[in-house]
């Protein structure tokens, strides 16, 4: 998903979860193999195309379509490129850069397009890995785990000196995936049997005015993945699980083999 923001304004907190929705997707790469069991959990042919009925938390809602095109070197590593747009979003187009290494599915970054034009290019910090494969219940796995870096560095757009004292503070952030049951998904596209990925983040900011550390723990998102189909359906959260950002439900998709 694109960036947005929140109606508290809590950009970063969901940045990372809205980086991952790409991944999560599909991630092909050159160097996949065709008998592995990657291309066939994840179905990452260039051209594969899925479109989802996105409702957001003022109940708002949208379709967005996933196509994957193309390959970039981005950040010194070959990568595959999914491109998003939007149907309430004309002209924009958010390219994210993924390498899918046979056992794992992992996201180098995105750029922002506006009517062509090039104006954000966001390289993370770490490759973050929404999938590893194949899927088991009860399986986990860090998605990324970042120890003393400057909040920019996560989140571009947020200050660094978040106590404001005029000292840069420093900060940890892991997110951690777990595989919470298998179970049927209906969606307008279908029933499909997927897996239910929970993604939890912690996030702990090294505060320089005083010293202290300030904690907040998180169900960032809940991702239903079928295999050989993709993201069934998707739910994201601000704080916890009562207050959902947007809701994605498979609308169409379209898989060549
Ligand atoms: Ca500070």
């Amino acid at each position: 998903m694109k960036i947005r923001r929140t109606p508290e304004g809590k950009t970063l907190l969901i940045l990372v979860f809205l980086i991952l929705l790409c991944g999560i997707v599909s991630c092909p790469s050159d160097d996949d193999d065709d008998d592995n069991n990657g291309s066939a959990y994840f179905p990452s042919q260039d051209g594969n195309q899925w479109i989802y009925q996105t409702t957001y938390y003022d109940d708002s809602t949208s379709e967005i379509t996933q196509k994957i095109s193309g390959t970039k070197n981005f950040a010194n590593v070959n990568c595959q490129i999914m491109i998003e747009t939007e149907t309430t979003e004309p002209g924009e187009e958010q390219r994210r850069y993924f390498v899918d290494s046979g056992s794992a599915i992992s996201i180098y970054g995105y750029e922002d397009y506006e009517n062509g034009t090039l104006v954000e290019t966001y390289i993370s910090p770490q490759p973050m890995k929404f999938f590893v494969y194949p899927l088991t219940v009860g399986q986990t796995w860090d998605v990324i785990n970042l120890t003393n870096v400057a909040p920019s560095t996560i989140w571009p757009d947020s200050t660094d000196d978040v106590d404001g004292d005029g000292t840069p503070d420093t900060m940890d952030f892991k997110m951690t995936a777990t595989v919470k049951e298998e179970a049927t998904v209906t969606v307008p596209a279908g029933s499909f049997n997927s897996f239910k990925i929970e993604y939890h983040n912690k996030m702990t900011i090294h505060m320089s005015s005083s010293g202290q550390d300030f904690v907040m723990e998180w169900i960032q998102q809940h991702s239903w993945m079928g295999p050989n189909i993709g993201i069934v359906q998707e739910i994201n959260y601000e704080d916890d699980e009562s207050e959902i950002v947007m809701t994605s439900k498979l609308k169409e998709y379209h898989l060549g083999n």
